[in-house]
Parts: C-alpha cells; sequence; structure tokens
C-alpha cells in the first residue's frame, strides 16, 4: 500500500474545505446610487452643512466602512456616468458621450459577467438608457429621468404604473425582491438607483415642511465673479441668478410652465415672495436658500431609505455576507461658483461620493485618499465576486484599497472628458487630467483665436478653484508635466477624436 504522508492529508483537507468555504463566502453586492448626491451634501464628508445632520444613515455606512474623499468620475452627466459604470470603459469607448445619443446594451457589461459567474443580478430604478437591459435576471427602470411622484416603470413586459413617491417605491421593490424573490442559494448583485436627487428636487410629502425654519450657511463663492477663469466658467447657463426658473425649480406660481407638483405645499413660499419684492442679492440668496431646502428634503428621503435596506439587511441576517456600496453618478453645486448642476470639471461635479461598508473586510471608519474613478466599479464588482475581468475594461478593482492595502503602483492621475456641447447649460466641451494636488483643463471649440482655453489649479493653496493660474510664469514647468501627462493618459486610454458638436437637437 503507498504510503501518505500526513501532510498530505491535512494539505488536502485543507484545500476542500477552502474549496467549499469559497463557494458558500461570496460576497452580495447590494450597490445604492442616487442621481447628482453631491459630498457636500453627506454629513461624513463633513463641509459647511454639516451642522444640519443631513444625512445619518449614510453616515452610519461611513462609520462602519470606509470613505472614499478622492472618487471622481470621467464624464460629469447622468447618462454617460451610467454607461460607465456597466461598462468600465470612458465615454468614447462605451459610445455613451452625452445624455441624447443611443447606448449598444449588446456589449460587454459587468452584470451580464457576474450572471454567467453564479450571481443573480438585479437592477431597481434610474439607468437613463433607453432600451431593453441585458444581463438582469429582474429590473424595472424609470423611463428617461423618471418622475418624483406615481412612477412609470420600464420592465420587460411593457411599462408598469405605481402610485407613490419614487425613492420609495425603488427601495419598496428592492427590499421585496430581497425579501421574497431572491434564490437564497445563489449570491446577488442588487442595484438600488434612485431618481433624488436630480433636479427639479420634488421631496415626499412627508419631508415638505423638514428645514423650514433653518439657515442654510452659504458657500463664500456663492457670488463668483469667474474674474480669473476662461470665458467656459464665465458664459455658462447653469447659475442660481439667471438659470435657474422661479416655476419648475423653485415651485413659485408665477410663470406658468412645466409644472407637475401640488402647489398647495408651496403657499408659502408664494405669499412670501408676493409680499417681499426680492430683487438682486436678496433674491438670490432667497433661491439658494429655497434650492437648498428642497434638495436636502430630497437627500433626506433618499438617506431615510438607505437605512431601511440596512435595518433589512440586518433582519435578515445578510449583514456580514453582505458589501453595501454607495455612490451617485457625478456630484453637483451647491450654491459654489454661483451654480447649480454639474458638468465641469471643477471638484463638486467632478467627484462623487463613495462609502462601501464590508463586515470583518474593510476597518470601521476608514478613510482612503487614493485617486479612484467611476470605471473602477465594474471591475469592482467583479473581483468581488471572483468573475474574470475583461481586458479592455478601463479601471481597476478597488477591492486591495477596501482592504487597507493600496498597491504601490496605484495611479496618480485621472483623466477627465466633457461632451455635451451645445446642450441645455452651455457647458463648453473640455477634457483634463487631475493629480491629488495639481489640476489642468483644456477647453476646445473656444470662439478664440486656438479655439482653446486652459486652467491650471493648485488645489492645495486654491482648494475653491477661484484662481486659474495657467498663466502664471512660475507655473510653467509644472503644466509642461501635466501636458505630458494628459498626452500619456489619452494614449493610455485610447482615447480618439471626440464626435463632431452637432447644433442642440
Ligand atoms: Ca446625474
Amino acid at each position: 500500500m503507498k504510503k501518505i504522508s500526513i501532510f498530505k492529508v491535512v494539505s488536502i483537507l485543507m484545500l476542500l474545505a477552502g474549496i467549499a468555504g469559497a463557494a458558500q463566502d461570496k460576497p452580495n453586492i447590494v450597490w445604492i446610487f442616487s442621481d447628482d448626491h453631491t459630498r457636500q451634501t453627506i454629513g461624513a464628508y463633513g463641509g459647511r452643512l454639516q451642522t444640519l445632520n443631513p444625512s445619518p444613515n449614510l453616515d452610519r455606512l461611513a462609520s462602519e466602512g470606509m470613505r472614499f474623499d478622492r472618487c471622481y468620475v470621467g464624464n460629469s452627466i447622468c447618462a454617460p456616468a451610467r454607461a460607465t459604470l456597466l461598462t468600465g470603459k470612458h465615454s468614447h469607448l462605451n459610445g455613451k458621450y452625452d445624455n441624447r445619443g443611443p447606448f449598444n446594451h449588446d456589449q460587454q457589461q459587468f452584470q451580464k459577467i457576474l450572471q454567467k459567474n453564479g450571481y443573480q443580478t438585479v437592477m431597481v430604478g434610474k439607468i437613463h438608457l433607453s432600451g431593453q437591459m441585458q444581463g438582469f435576471d429582474y429590473w424595472e427602470a424609470l423611463p428617461g429621468q423618471g418622475k418624483y411622484y406615481d412612477p412609470d416603470f420600464v420592465t420587460e413586459e411593457g411599462t408598469k404604473s405605481y402610485k407613490g413617491y419614487t425613492t420609495d417605491i425603488i427601495t419598496d421593490k428592492a427590499l421585496d425582491w430581497l425579501e421574497n424573490k431572491r434564490d437564497d442559494s445563489k449570491p446577488f448583485m442588487l442595484m438600488i438607483h434612485h431618481k433624488a436627487p436630480h433636479r427639479n428636487w420634488q421631496p415626499a410629502e412627508r419631508h415638505m415642511s423638514k428645514y423650514e425654519d433653518i439657515e442654510i450657511p452659504e458657500p463664500d463663492n456663492l457670488f463668483d465673479d469667474y474674474a480669473t477663469r476662461t470665458t467656459a466658467a464665465q458664459k455658462q447657463d447653469m447659475n442660481i441668478v439667471n438659470t435657474m426658473r422661479m416655476d419648475t425649480d423653485l415651485k413659485v406660481t408665477e410663470g406658468g410652465g412645466r409644472i407637475n407638483f401640488n402647489l398647495e405645499h408651496y403657499a408659502a413660499r408664494n405669499a412670501f415672495l408676493a409680499e417681499n419684492k426680492l430683487e438682486g442679492k436678496e433674491l438670490v440668496k432667497w433661491k439658494y436658500q429655497t434650492y437648498l431646502k428642497d434638495y436636502l428634503r430630497c437627500t433626506w428621503g433618499v438617506d431615510e431609505n438607505i437605512g431601511r435596506v440596512l435595518d433589512t439587511l440586518e433582519e435578515m441576517d445578510l449583514e456580514d455576507n453582505t458589501i453595501v456600496m454607495y455612490s451617485s453618478d457625478q456630484g453637483f453645486y451647491m450654491g459654489e461658483h454661483g451654480w447649480f448642476d454639474k458638468r465641469f470639471m471643477y471638484e463638486e461635479s467632478f467627484s462623487t461620493p463613495f462609502i462601501a461598508r464590508w463586515p470583518g473586510k474593510i476597518k470601521p471608519g476608514s478613510v482612503n485618499s487614493d485617486l479612484v474613478q467611476n470605471i473602477d466599479f465594474a471591475e469592482t464588482f467583479l473581483d468581488l465576486a471572483g468573475a474574470p475581468i475583461p481586458d479592455d475594461m478601463q479601471g481597476k478593482s478597488v477591492v486591495p484599497l477596501l482592504k487597507g492595502d493600496t498597491p504601490k503602483d496605484w495611479r496618480k492621475s485621472l483623466y477627465y472628458h466633457y461632451y455635451e456641447y451645445p446642450a441645455v447649460h452651455s457647458v463648453r466641451r473640455h477634457e483634463g487630467v487631475t493629480g491629488k494636488r495639481y489640476k489642468l483643463i483644456r477647453f476646445y471649440g473656444m470662439d478664440v483665436p486656438g479655439g482653446e482655453e486652459w486652467e491650471f489649479y493648485d488645489l492645495e493653496k486654491d482648494p475653491s478653484e477661484m484662481n486659474n493660474s495657467y498663466n502664471n510664469p512660475e507655473n510653467a514647468g509644472k503644466i509642461s508635466e501635466m501636458k505630458r501627462e494628459l498626452d500619456r493618459l489619452k494614449e493610455y486610454y485610447k482615447v480618439d477624436e471626440p464626435p463632431p458638436q452637432k447644433s442642440r437637437g
């Protein structure tokens, strides 16, 4: 009889135990994604709105997990951000440059790979990519932007209509799947995609009077004059003073138009304006207060529903083997530079929140400051699932970062490119590169000789990006270096000529 060493037996047993363990241990993934939810309005990120305690459940998630302080997007606008989320590719490779063009659903997407690797895949809410979704066992999507109340959902069986507040309904559907429809022999990827707090910021009825008697702190640059910035910053159409609409945005009756909300909720607002003939800076300040309160009421609804998800995971005893991640399609301006909306490569809209909790794997209350981008999400999901990662995805898995172990060769710079011009809000096309400290932006197709305008910022000295120091001779060396880095990134990410600028359709 052949002798088998005791070590060999032990190692075979360990191997078998490891295989069995791996099959059971595949983590579930709950991905909660909102629209235009900016870091300035999340308590865990600090900042001037922190004292309002605007996000207790997200703060809980951050205190039990990891907060990413330098997470950015590749193209700060709704549909392209979702295309990048699913494909792990920048816009020029997934073909979704702006909100208008079609999305090719036949291309590679992470959920198709997860599905092939034994995961149940579910998506409920805003995806902003028209057509039938692929790679999901179950999905229901808001058509386009969707509505805040009584929403329709596109499904594989056609359009369905529901009564109620959309943030609640999206969560209801997700939790109904989790509690009643899931196959509990398989791990799952559950994507809960909120419409809120996208413009025009309509809160749930139960939150209409939250923050009513509070004075919201203003940013220092609410009355920015763009003195040192290029014409791109000067000539945008996304400012509170001129662009923000009294009717649809601020829900004041004058002007009529596209009103789709219950005016009774806004009676006091109308009465106040009728009594106080505000103008100039006083009117801007009132608009700012009104805008922020409506926005924060919407994010309160999102946060409340995140609490429901966290509680349900705990009640179902799923908490330990489920990684919960929260992010948004991009950041937003809460009056900084006098703006609302997004699109620009400045910090408020270029950055996006990213918080992850994974009991036993992520150290509670940890903070990561590595440069992370939305091209990384798809690969992170695949890595968590132990699924193969296609070579043509352009990001990097952040799983090592979650475990507190950033690779030595982690990226030192990020590429950005915004394409939607001419279009609503008139933000000019631009691309750029950022490192942790310096940022270089190139606006192109501009009405100046040569067609280009550049901006350069030292984020340590000028975190609010008020002083474009591109023309300061002291920066010449640094700017040359950043230009070389921009060229290197464009080659690395295979950036093509952008599609021609078409007139607004
Ligand atoms: Ca958005």
